[in-house]
């Protein structure tokens, strides 16, 4: 089979030994969001047919209105773990606190935790319009006896095992690394399998994209943004945003460009969240030769001191991310 034909199972089996700390258990995780994928990809799909679009009627933590897809995705992806037997926890970004994951034999044994927003761009949903689920893999840091803490949460992302997206699009991708690349894969529904259909992705050092929600002008906080918006739009760069963040960075990826969510009067640390959004596109980008900051830190290294945090998040291409940086130093 040609390595484009590959399968992301094929890929999986593969590659295990090449895994960091490869036990199995890794592949396996990855295999479980492989298979919840596909079922919220089927929901994502019929959505507007067997009515699970519109709000579920609740709130989150943040305080955004719950979509049903967003709680259907969370439910789905969080139970596919915890049957599984294969994490020790799960944070998400639609639940206040963490999951402790309890073995059967009530146990802690197991080595990893993940932190996902199951459901990204949810105001995206009811309008037919790319929306994504983004992961991020961790080891536990406590020892496997002890009960899990926050801790084992609050992970910078360089720590990531694994970090990925699915992207629900016109069609629909799983983009993942281990730390030794990325790899996107395509779903084809007739196989019901996801083909490797981008190996070894890699990211322009430059480009022409500039994507932030322009409605947010008059409130940005930053001189140096509003400076640099100045240069793009002079430039005459290619404004494109689609309002779900896996969509945007996916797009600036494979063309080259800049994603920006800078402080502004409404959210003065940036809207996206830490742990649950930027660390797992940040590995990807960097593992694709992107960049991905805050104001002066790489979105990598900061330590996070509560799983919801809020950071500014400027990702994409190396030079775009840079240039941001030099503005704001200005
Ligand atoms: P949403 O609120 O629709 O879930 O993660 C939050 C997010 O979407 C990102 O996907 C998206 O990039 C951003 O917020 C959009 O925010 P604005 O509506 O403020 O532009």
């Amino acid at each position: 089979m040609e390595e484009h034909n590959k399968t992301l199972g094929e890929f999986i089996i593969e590659n295990q030994t090449a895994f960091q700390y490869s036990s199995g258990e890794l592949s396996r995780i990855i295999n479980s969001i492989r298979l919840a994928a596909k079922v919220v990809n089927y929901k994502v799909n019929k959505a507007v047919l067997v009515d699970i679009t519109g709000a579920a009627g609740e709130q989150n933590i943040q305080g955004e209105d719950q979509q049903k897809l967003d709680v259907y995705a969370n439910e789905i992806f969080i139970q596919t773990l915890i049957n599984r037997e294969i994490v020790c926890g799960i944070a998400s970004e639609e639940n206040d606190d963490y999951i402790t994951v309890q073995g059967s034999d009530n146990c802690h044994n197991n080595k990893y935790v993940v932190l996902m927003d199951p459901l990204d761009g949810s105001s995206n949903i009811d309008v037919n319009v790319s929306i994504g689920t983004i992961f991020s893999i961790y080891k536990k840091q406590s020892a496997p006896s002890q009960p899990l803490t926050e801790k084992d949460f609050l992970q910078k992302g360089r720590q990531q095992v694994a970090g990925g997206y699915i992207l629900y699009g016109p069609s629909t991708m799983l983009v993942f690394t281990t730390g030794m690349g990325v790899n996107g894969f395509t779903y084809e529904s007739t196989l019901g399998e996801y083909v490797l259909s981008h190996p070894s992705m890699q990211c322009n050092e430059d480009g022409k994209i500039f994507s932030i929600n322009d409605g947010l002008t008059y409130d940005l906080v930053d001189q140096g943004i509003k400076d640099y918006l100045h240069e793009c739009r002079e430039q005459r760069m290619t404004g494109r945003y689609i309002g779900s963040l896996v969509a945007d960075f996916h797009r600036n990826l494979l063309k080259g460009g800049v994603f920006l969510y800078p402080p502004t009067t409404q959210y003065p640390n940036g809207k996206l969240r830490l742990t649950f959004e930027a660390n797992a596109l940040a590995f990807i980008a960097e593992q694709a030769g992107g960049l991905a900051k805050t104001h002066n830190e790489n979105i990598l290294d900061i330590q996070p001191t509560s799983i919801h945090q809020r950071v500014p998040l400027y990702i994409g291409s190396k030079k775009m991310v840079a240039r941001i940086q030099e503005k704001l130093r200005q």
